[in-house]
């Protein structure tokens, strides 16, 4: 257990605030009456630039950490700026969790994701299987940043004794979701898709790969209620899996969203494209002890989606 329970007015940075699952953050942090959010944009503040990291949080001194800024893509996007995705995801982990350890901050919540148990993993996937086996392909640079990222929490709360723990979400959707074809996930895709198809009245919908792997989709405002519940139970060390314990096809995927969209195309699968990982099912059970539970059932989730894609980001 960290030391103290967290103050309403206590100061909480929230790193990557206007990401998908930052802007989450902030809006369940907000609803639950936390008032004193430290909050900077990429202009005010880059992540990448260790002295600058460094000295903001020296000066700032947050009470606690989420540490949600992370270069992220979907499949294609994992598999093609590899270089970009290893460098800037350890260099934000290493400059925010170095840089907290050296401004005296006790409490952090890393994030990483799931794609970080091995490929051929046993399922449902436990904490405890990381590092048993190796990666998937298309996102070993990504896993293994996140990965270091673990470690880093994991070695500093032995040798300094800090409170750092690392949450695994599963693949997340939502509001602020990315809806570029190329670097997008398999939902805002989707979406984006088959509303277009509609749109165009097309006859055919085009889903990348053979659309037999399975996926577990869990709505970003759950992810961020999970991890407000974390920090509110004063957990201190240990990685917790984030997600639903509910998988679907991506060809079952695709259905549901055709449905809720409104187009009666058919599915064609183009399979030059990659399948990725073929399963990745989170143990979803360590959090459930601690009380938490997912909410949003993936349809009334892809609804709302839908509805922001239509207001947000159709153009
Ligand atoms: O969501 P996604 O891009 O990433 O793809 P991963 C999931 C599955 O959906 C793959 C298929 O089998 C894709 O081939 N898919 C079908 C599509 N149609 C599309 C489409 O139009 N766009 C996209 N993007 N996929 C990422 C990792 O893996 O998930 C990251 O690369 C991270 O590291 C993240 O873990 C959560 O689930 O395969």
């Amino acid at each position: 257990m960290a030391n103290l329970k967290i103050d309403k007015s206590d100061k909480i940075y929230v790193a990557g605030h206007n990401g998908m699952v930052g802007s989450a953050l902030v809006r369940g942090l907000q609803k639950r009456g936390y008032s004193n959010l430290l909050l900077r944009t990429r202009k005010e503040l880059d992540l990448l630039n260790q002295g600058s990291v460094f000295s903001f949080l020296q000066k700032e001194n947050p009470r606690y950490i989420f540490l949600a800024a992370a270069k992220v893509g979907g499949i294609n996007a994992n598999n093609t700026f590899r270089g970009q995705f290893i460098y800037e995801n350890l260099a934000i982990e290493t400059n925010i969790i170095h840089g907290a350890y050296l401004a005296g901050i006790k409490e952090l919540n890393f994030l990483g994701s799931s794609c970080i148990y091995p490929r051929d993993c046993e399922q449902p996937m436990k904490e405890e299987y990381l590092l048993t086996g190796p990666l998937e392909p298309t996102n070993e640079p990504y896993a293994i940043s996140k990965i270091a990222g673990i470690k880093m929490c994991e070695s500093y709360n032995r040798q300094y004794s800090t409170h750092y723990v690392s949450s695994m979400p599963t693949n997340l959707y939502g509001p602020n979701d990315n809806y570029d074809l190329n670097t997008s996930h398999v939902l805002p895709a989707l979406i984006s898709k088959a509303h277009q198809a509609k749109v165009q009245e097309d006859k055919q919908l085009v889903v990348w790969g053979s659309g037999k792997p399975m996926r577990e989709f869990l709505y970003v405002d759950d992810a961020a209620d999970a991890l407000i519940h974390m920090m509110e139970n004063n957990l201190a060390e240990g990685i917790f899996n984030i997600g639903t314990g509910e998988e679907v096809t991506i060809r079952e995927l695709a259905e549901i969203v055709m449905a809720v969209v409104g187009f009666k195309g058919e599915i064609v699968f183009d399979t030059n494209k990659p399948d990725g990982t073929p399963r990745k099912l989170l143990s979803v059970e360590k959090l459930k002890k601690l009380g938490w539970q997912a909410q949003t059932k993936l349809k009334e989730g892809i609804e709302k989606s839908y509805q922001d894609y239509l207001e947000n980001h159709e153009n």
